[in-house]
């Protein structure tokens, strides 16, 4: 049986071995993730993003289980940008989610690579995509969220829970991060803590300050995707009509897990009736198309053009003899 096949049949071995494959961008992997690719899009992606330290791990495990009380399969997908040699997070992460280990219903991955954190992000679209051909039903992505590459990690997903954490000095961590527009759900966990109805005030006075206001732009950048805009955006301005309902969370006492899984739940109806769904599907395709163009327009270049003349150019920018649009010409030109 091939290896599509047996990725297909779910089964564990193959799963990871393509995983792997993706993470060390092995050709074969590629012609894999192409034949699977006619058996994607039936997931419901689910990012969750946050803090270091907020909770997101636990909660990924318990929404885990709620999900696998409604005979759901789920893989977890916890994105590591850190070195891969101090992998302490990633240990961790074993450990915590032990207690779904041996549920054929539950697949636990975490993603890391040697390269970019542009590379993370494209494996762990990838990824994604392995496990819903090969059937899982819920997708969670775990990212920690500092930074845009991790903001537009936990933006591939369908929903997105920012997960906030009352005490880390901050009132809000999410504000700093740039993190808050991408939020359909918000969770404020640890509300065993002192301070947790703060970040709930804090929370909702800035939604009543930037709601309706914001739009959701997190994937709306680049070329590509103001040539789809005209053609795709039926109800352009339907994300507005979403206000993040923010959940409490005891999360490792399981408590709030199902209100939080109820306004997911929500949040998919809703985006469903009102076609925000199918435009976010679109534009998250586009946003792929246009990474992967960068990436090998970029790579063919460089290949293409000897080191000696992009460091003589570079040289020459770096003396301001010359600026760098052109230098780009240049470079375009191949001279
Ligand atoms: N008091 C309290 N502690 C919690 C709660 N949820 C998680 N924790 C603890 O907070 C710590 C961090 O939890 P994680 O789930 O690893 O947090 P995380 O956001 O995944 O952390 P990183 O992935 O490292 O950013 C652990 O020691 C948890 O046991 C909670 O609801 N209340
Ligand atoms: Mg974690």
């Amino acid at each position: 049986m091939s290896p599509t096949e047996q990725i297909l049949r779910g089964e564990r071995r193959a799963i990871a071995r393509q995983i792997s494959g993706i993470e060390n961008d092995r050709p074969e992997a590629r012609r894999v993730l192409a034949e699977l690719y006619p058996s994607t899009g039936r997931a419901y992606l689910l990012g969750l993003t946050g803090a270091p330290g907020t909770g997101k791990s636990t909660l990924a495990n318990e929404l885990a289980k709620a999900y696998r009380r409604e005979s759901k399969t789920v893989a977890i997908i916890s994105v590591d940008p850190t070195s891969p040699f101090t992998g302490g997070a990633i240990l961790g992460d074993r450990i915590r989610m032990h207690d779904l280990a041996g549920d054929p219903g539950v697949f636990v991955r975490s993603m890391a690579t040697r390269g970019s954190l542009g590379g993370l992000a494209r494996a762990t679209a990838d990824a994604a995509k392995v496990f819903d051909a090969a059937g899982f039903e819920i997708i969670l992505i775990e990212t920690v969220g500092v930074g845009q590459a991790e903001v537009e990690i936990a933006g591939l997903a369908h929903s997105v829970v920012v997960v906030e954490a009352p005490g880390l000095g901050d009132e809000v961590q999410a504000i700093k991060a740039g993190i808050l527009e991408i939020a359909d759900v918000f969770v404020v966990n640890k509300a065993d803590r002192e301070g947790a109805s703060r970040t709930v005030a804090a929370l909702n006075m800035m939604l009543d300050l930037t709601h309706n206001t914001l739009p959701k732009t997190v994937l709306h950048h680049g070329l590509l995707m103001e040539a789809a805009a005209a053609g795709s955006d039926k109800n352009p301005g339907a994300e507005a009509g979403w206000r993040p309902p923010i959940c409490q969370t005891i999360a490792t006492q399981g408590k709030g897990i199902d209100e939080v899984v109820r306004a997911l739940a929500e949040h998919r109806t809703y985006q469903q009736a009102s076609g925000v769904l199918a435009r976010r599907e679109r534009e998250r395709l586009i946003f792929e198309i246009q990474q992967l163009l960068k990436e090998r327009l970029l790579a063919d270049l460089l290949t293409q053009t000897p080191p000696e003349q992009i460091n003589a150019i570079l040289e020459q920018v770096v003396e301001r003899q010359l600026d760098p649009y052109t230098a780009v010409e240049q470079l375009l030109v191949g001279e």
